[in-house]
């Protein structure tokens, strides 16, 4: 794992020395500088895909089959422990993101005039759980718990993509978690974490003319810890150690606050003198994942862990919050997968009209298709004749 020793102990100087994601992982600071040497490995393969279509997929996957209709999947078997942790994380997320609906709310900036903010489902939606290192059936339930359960009227298609197995099958718990695929058509937004190839794969159609969108550029991992002589030091290794589990590009940080810890044993992590700037290390890092072990003012991470008794996995993979989350940085300017990131939202603005009695019922004689009416009678807004029909405009 990338670890970086920092001997000046100051933020900036820290910054300064590489510890930054985008260069203590990747050598270089320039986003198009990472992208670059997977984005010219992958732009062949994406054109031979749009060539060559099912037939490249399945020389590239060494797969005869690379569709499968989850429902036509046999019912996996799983361990009833494994069922029973499922099932709770499952009521946990979906709990969360339930909870994350705002109610629409109508402005009137003008007398007669309103405006509201209407949200309609993406409608077809790419979820990719990675399956290199290690299956994630975790992330299969981040994304699709939303995705098939909550929103699950909304969409036409959802595909979930996952990288076959040596024996050329998916992970059972994997299929278990996406009952709802049907098959492979376009998308119009892809989900999911992965490695800088996966993300390459996901920016590549992003900025070509296929027009598709993406929950955010991932690339490792990270963890920082933010401790101080009180933190209890089993469950701080635990939390580092649990993100370096994620494969050699995982960036684990530990930042000490305040006097009295001894850091002698720490040869290998990045250490920061204790000062008042390693909060702002922190801000500046953005960290994917923020521990916190003392008090105090955060304004860039993708999620927090307060407190000695709340550890990274609890996120990753049942208190019900998303793990899929911004690394390198970007948490600076993206959040992690919520509710809001299968959705899109229609600015309406309509006029209230006073009618008469006579008038309304003949307005509300119009054809359904006849959108751009509004009625009212007084200051009560009656309807928009078929807005709910309309997907997109
Ligand atoms: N730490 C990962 C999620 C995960 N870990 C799932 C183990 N299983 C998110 O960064
Ligand atoms: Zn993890």
């Amino acid at each position: 794992n990338s670890v970086v020793r920092c001997e000046s102990g100051d933020a900036s100087e820290a910054m300064e020395n590489g510890v930054m994601p985008s260069q203590g992982v990747i050598p270089n600071s320039s986003s198009a500088r990472w992208f670059n040497p997977p984005g010219l490995t992958l732009n062949p393969i994406v054109e031979d895909v749009r060539k060559r279509d099912d037939a490249a997929v399945k020389e590239f996957a060494k797969l005869d089959k690379v569709v499968e209709i989850v429902l036509e999947l046999p019912d996996p078997v799983l361990d009833g422990a494994v069922k029973e942790a499922f099932d709770v994380a499952y009521s946990n997320i979906y709990a969360f993101h339930a909870a994350q609906k705002i109610p629409e709310r109508i402005v009137v900036n003008m007398k007669g005039v309103q405006c509201m903010r209407v949200a309609r489902s993406i409608s077809s939606v790419g979820l990719n759980v990675p399956g290199g290192t290690a299956g994630l059936p975790s992330t299969a339930r981040m994304l699709s718990v939303v995705t098939c359960t909550y929103l699950g009227g909304g969409f036409k298609t959802i595909v979930l993509a996952t990288p076959p197995s040596q024996m050329g099958t998916i992970c059972k718990a994997i299929a278990a978690m996406a009952w709802v695929i049907e098959t492979c058509p376009k998308v119009e937004k892809i989900f999911g974490p992965g490695n800088q190839y996966v993300t390459a794969a996901k920016m590549i159609p992003q900025e070509n003319e296929v027009m598709v969108a993406i929950d955010m550029a991932a690339v490792p991992s990270e963890v920082l810890v933010i401790a101080d002589k009180h933190a209890i030091p089993r469950h701080v290794v635990a939390d580092l150690l649990s993100q370096a589990e994620h494969g050699p590009d995982s960036q684990v940080v530990l930042v000490i606050a305040g006097e009295g810890v001894n850091v002698n044993a720490l040869t290998h992590s990045l250490l920061l003198k204790p000062s008042p700037t390693s909060i702002n290390f922190s801000n500046l890092y953005a960290p994917k994942h923020l521990i916190v072990n003392v008090e105090d003012f955060i304004e860039n991470a993708g999620s927090v862990f307060l407190g000695p008794w709340s550890p990274e996995s609890v996120g990753d993979y049942a208190s019900g919050t998303n793990h899929v989350l911004p690394t390198y940085g970007y948490a600076r300017m993206y959040s992690g997968v919520s509710l809001d990131s299968f959705l899109k939202y229609i600015m309406k603005s309509y006029r209230l009209l006073e009618l008469s009695d006579s008038e309304l019922q003949s307005l509300k004689a119009r054809p359904r298709m006849d959108f751009s009416s509004v009625f009212a009678v007084g200051d009560c807004c009656i309807t928009i004749n078929s807005f709910d029909a309309l997907c997109s405009c």
